[in-house]
Formats: structure tokens, sequence, C-alpha cells
């Protein structure tokens, strides 16, 4: 009943709402709107009270709660289910948990701090509590395991779009999954999955996202390495917005994917390639090349061609841009 109470305040944009109408449209005693509002405040939002005019909301908390980043979300799969944590060890981790207890498709977990947040490889993902975004979606594709990577690309490619459309901003994909602005890292994804041998059980795609960090330090990622979308705009972003035109690009991008193959998301992720035509290092688990990257594959890969001549195929690892060579 707290979220009818807040749907009917929101409906009114600002303006007062009586407590006697509250009452008859939701069939409950001015006692009990009183009570709803009181949580509601409990909960970080601004409601002004008036003895003759009633109720106003002027404020949402700035808090990525269930019922902030589902109002108007209007999307498919992602999202149908949001489950909120002020606190937790890694979204991936616990929603991982919460996939093998049988948690629906498409249920996203938002958490305002990580005291475990990962990265690739055994590496951290940092991010000073309510600054960003940190979510996981869970996933249940009916692939096999080999045509996971792919939805590492769509992750990236939803990222850079909600980027781009709620906020004009132009972000780039550095392969595999960084999406940079400005040639910084403002977003990182991890996904892992759980499958037998030929068919996935489920994937939990994580993804951090820099929103109000300014221009704070990390600690362990390397100044001038990374940017958070408020000091690219010179101001503060509204973290349920960019979470919201995240899912509903990602729900977009998923339906496609079953329906037309990884193929369909691949020419999308070239067009926001930082990667592409570029010459690059490429550090995979125990070598190092160097050449040009010339193009991406639906199953992940990243294609190079080596300063030798040889073409060669990376499903993991890390990228370096390099300059290009004087003419
Ligand atoms: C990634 O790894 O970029 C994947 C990050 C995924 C984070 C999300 S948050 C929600 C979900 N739950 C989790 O536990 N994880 C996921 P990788 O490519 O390995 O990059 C990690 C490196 O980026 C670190 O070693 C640092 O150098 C740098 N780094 C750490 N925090 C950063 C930040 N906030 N912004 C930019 N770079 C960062």
């Amino acid at each position: 009943m707290k979220h009818e109470v807040l749907r009917a305040l929101r409906e009114e944009r600002g303006r007062f709402v009586s407590g006697e109408r509250l009452s008859s449209l939701l069939g409950i005693s001015r006692t009990a709107v009183w009570k709803h509002v009181t949580a509601l405040r409990r909960d970080g939002y601004t409601i002004i009270g008036q003895p003759r005019s009633g109720y106003a909301l002027v404020a949402a908390p700035d808090k990525l709660l269930p019922e902030v980043v589902r109002a108007g979300l209007n999307t498919r799969v992602i999202g149908s289910k949001v489950r909120y944590l002020a606190t937790t060890t890694s979204t991936n981790d616990l929603l991982k948990s919460l996939a093998a207890e049988g948690a629906a498709e498409g249920t996203v977990l938002v958490a305002e701090e990580q005291t475990s947040g990962k990265g690739r490889l055994g590496r951290r993902w940092e991010c000073p509590p309510g600054a960003g975004l940190l979510f996981s979606v869970l996933l249940r594709p009916r692939l096999a395991p080999a045509e996971v990577q792919g939805l590492t690309l769509l992750a990236a490619v939803a990222v850079a779009k909600a980027i781009a459309s709620s906020l004009g901003l132009r972000p780039e994909i550095k392969w595999p999954n960084d999406v940079l602005v400005g040639g910084r890292k403002v977003c990182g994804i991890l996904a892992e999955m759980v499958a037998e041998a030929d068919q996935v059980d489920f994937v939990v795609i994580g993804i951090g996202i820099n929103v109000n960090l300014g221009t704070r330090p990390l600690p362990g990622a390397a100044a001038g390495l990374h940017t958070s979308l408020d000091a690219e705009l010179g101001k503060r972003v509204d973290r349920a917005a960019v979470l919201r035109a995240v899912l509903k690009e990602l729900d977009e991008l998923y339906s496609l994917f079953l329906e037309g193959g990884p193929e369909s998301v691949v020419s999308e992720w070239a067009s926001y390639s930082a990667t592409i035509g570029k010459r690059v290092t490429v550090r995979g688990i125990n070598e190092t090349f160097e050449g040009t990257a010339v193009a991406v594959h639906g199953d992940g890969a990243l294609v190079v061609k080596t300063d030798d001549g040889e073409i060669r195929r990376f499903l993991s690892g890390d990228v370096t841009l390099r300059p290009d060579p004087p003419d």
C-alpha cells in the first residue's frame, strides 16, 4: 500500500493532494495514509504535509530503491524484478546465489555499495557508496556456453547506447567490455555463467558505471584512466534515469540477440568500437601480441592482424590501444 500512496503522490507531480482524497482513492483510513507517508519519509522521500492542503511529494531520495528504478520502466524481461541492497559483497555473487535458488530471468540486483566488488581475472571494482551504479542482471538464455561471450558485447552496447541517448555523450567500447568516455573508463562489465556441458543454466551480467564520482581518485585504479559521467557533463547525473536507460537498451538488445543470434549485435558493437582499426597490444593469459585490431566476431572474439602478418583470434585478454606509427 505504501507504493500505492507513493504512486498517487507522484501522479500529482509536486501538487498537494488531500489526505481525504488519498484515503477514498486507495480505500484506506486517513490514519493509514499518514502512516504510509511517515514510512515513505523514512525511506528518504521529502513529502510536505499541510493541514488543509494535504500532502505533496517534492523530492525522491537519491537511492536506487526498486520503486524508483521501476517508475516508468517499460521493459519485457529485464527488470521484471528489482532487488535493492544498501550494501553487499558483490552484486554478481549474490545474484548467482539467488539464481541457484530459482530467481526469475530478468531479475536486477542493485546495491549502493560493494565491499568486494569484482573485476575480471580476480581484479577489483571500486566505487564510493552512492556514487555510481552497481548492479547485476540475471539471464537464462538457451545458449551453448561458447555463445555466452556475445552477451558481454551486448551489455557493452546497451551501456554505450544508454549513455548516448540519455546524456548526449559519445561513448566508445574498448574490447572486450570497457565503456569509455573521452578515452577514459566509465563502465566495466563482468559476465559470469553457470552451465552444463552443452547448455547454459544462467548468466549473471554485472555492470559498474561511474556516475557521480566527480574527479575523485579510486584505490587501485591508475589516475587518468577512469572518469565519471558527472565529470564529463559538468553536472550531477540522475542515477536512476541512467539505470532505466541501460535496462531498456538491454531488454531490446536481448530480444534481438535471442531472435537474430549474436551477429545481430556485432554491427552495433562495431559502431561504438574504440578498438577496430587501431594498433593494439593484446595481453592474453600467457602471451602478448602487437598488431592491428581488424574485427570482432559474434562469439566475442577479437581478431587481430599481428605485426608479422598472422591473423589471431582472442577470446579473452586485455587490450591497450597504441598510437598509430608515424607515416
Ligand atoms: C571490469 O573488470 O571492468 C568489470 C567490472 C564489473 C563491476 C561490476 S559492479 C556490479 C557487479 N558486481 C561485481 O562484483 N562486479 C560487477 P576489469 O576489466 O578487470 O577492470 C578492473 C580494473 O579497472 C581494476 O583493476 C582497476 O584498475 C580499474 N577500476 C576499478 N574500479 C574502477 C572504476 N570505478 N572505474 C574505472 N576503473 C576502475
